[in-house]
């Protein structure tokens, strides 16, 4: 039996860019049909600013700063936790000296923890969050969400580098009738990238989240990422491209455009892939959140595996969590639960490679 992807758009096309003041049932129908929502206010929390006119920007700097501090520590090698050249999926246990990602901005030997935490934990980000995930975005629907994984998705500086097509929580080899159970398993979650400067690293097949892969969408899903390409040192330079349209590219390919500012809020479970150059600056940050679904179900087990996978260990320590703005620590109670409830089995990882 095949199977035909419905009409969706191609690479070249723009899908159309939200604000946190469009109804919620318009982010949330966008974000059911297509597995992905961009929106383009994310950083406007007024809050954490002092003029509200120039909030956006004044809060993106202040991060832009936090991020490159962290990306700093993090080059010279003095930042445990990184995404390595190399390595596509955890563990991150070899080290290339080159990396395409900062793991776990809100750990206390962070230098910016408090400002990541005060940003992962502010409205809209959050708000959205609880809409896209099925919950009311009141207080009451956000003590429902649990605290996850905050990171940074950086450039390599010596490599140009790439992800295969993957979905985070289902392996490319499951049989049909299985890839037909996993879909009807709730993700439990929602994951986003938020540009501090223009990035269009993220490759994604909309629609993929919630229907069986056609033929080309396997193959894709099977291909190898290209080897990483050894290159000077050094953003801005002429240096030879990987080539971003990558052969096992399906027909429905879209390549997502990040301006400055705007964030894409996507389906774990969608088929997407990326594309790192180290001739251009990326500074992106890279979270999720989950909600409390029901215990020792599927789907608790495979978020469980999703989020525990990275090694949050250190998130148990109860300073930790009685550091965290107020907003966060019904959360990280819900995180703190799940990481009991798996304490002792051995949930291994979700990806390999
Ligand atoms: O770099 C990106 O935007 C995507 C990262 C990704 O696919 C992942 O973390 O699984």
């Amino acid at each position: 039996m095949s199977y035909s992807a419905p009409d969706a758009p191609s690479r070249d096309v723009t899908p159309r860019v939200y604000s946190s003041h469009d109804p919620p049932a318009a982010l949330r129908e966008a974000y059911e049909r297509d597995g992905f929502v961009i929106l383009t206010d994310i950083f406007s929390n007024s809050s954490m600013n002092a003029k509200k006119e120039d909030a956006q920007e004044d809060l993106m700097n202040q991060l832009r700063v936090a991020a490159e501090d962290t990306v700093t520590l993090t080059r010279k090698g003095e930042w445990p936790y990184r995404r390595v050249v190399g390595k596509q999926f955890p563990p991150f246990n070899i080290d290339s000296k080159d990396y395409w990602g900062v793991q776990h901005l809100l750990h206390p030997s962070c230098p910016h923890s408090d400002l990541f935490a005060e940003f992962y934990a502010s409205s809209p980000l959050l708000d959205v969050s609880a809409i896209l995930i099925g919950l009311d975005p009141s207080e009451e629907g956000v003590r429902k969400m649990q605290l996850e994984l905050f990171n940074l998705l950086i450039n390599p500086t010596t490599h140009y580098f790439a992800l295969s097509w993957h979905r985070d929580d289902i392996r490319p080899e499951i049989s049909i009738d299985d890839e037909r159970k996993a879909l009807r398993t709730p993700t439990h979650g929602i994951q986003w990238n938020a540009a501090l400067y223009d990035d269009d690293c993220l490759f994604v097949v909309p629609g993929t989240h919630r229907r069986i892969r056609t033929h080309e969408e396997k193959q894709a899903n099977h291909a190898k990422a290209p080897e990483a390409k050894k290159c000077a040192e050094g953003y801005g330079g002429a240096g030879e491209e990987l080539d971003v349209a990558c052969s096992a590219d399906p027909p429905t390919t879209l390549r997502v455009k990040l301006k400055a500012g705007e964030a894409v809020f996507y389906s774990q479970r969608i088929l997407h892939r990326a594309s790192y150059l180290p001739t251009k600056q990326r500074a992106t940050l890279h979270g999720c959140y989950g909600c409390t679904g029901e215990e020792h179900s599927a789907a608790a087990s495979e978020r469980a595996r999703n989020v525990l996978q990275h090694g949050v260990e250190w998130m148990r320590d109860e300073a930790f969590g009685a550091g965290l703005p107020p907003r966060l620590q019904p959360m990280w109670r819900n995180l703190i639960n799940m990481e009991r409830q798996n304490a002792g089995k051995s949930l291994g990882y979700s990806l390999e490679g």
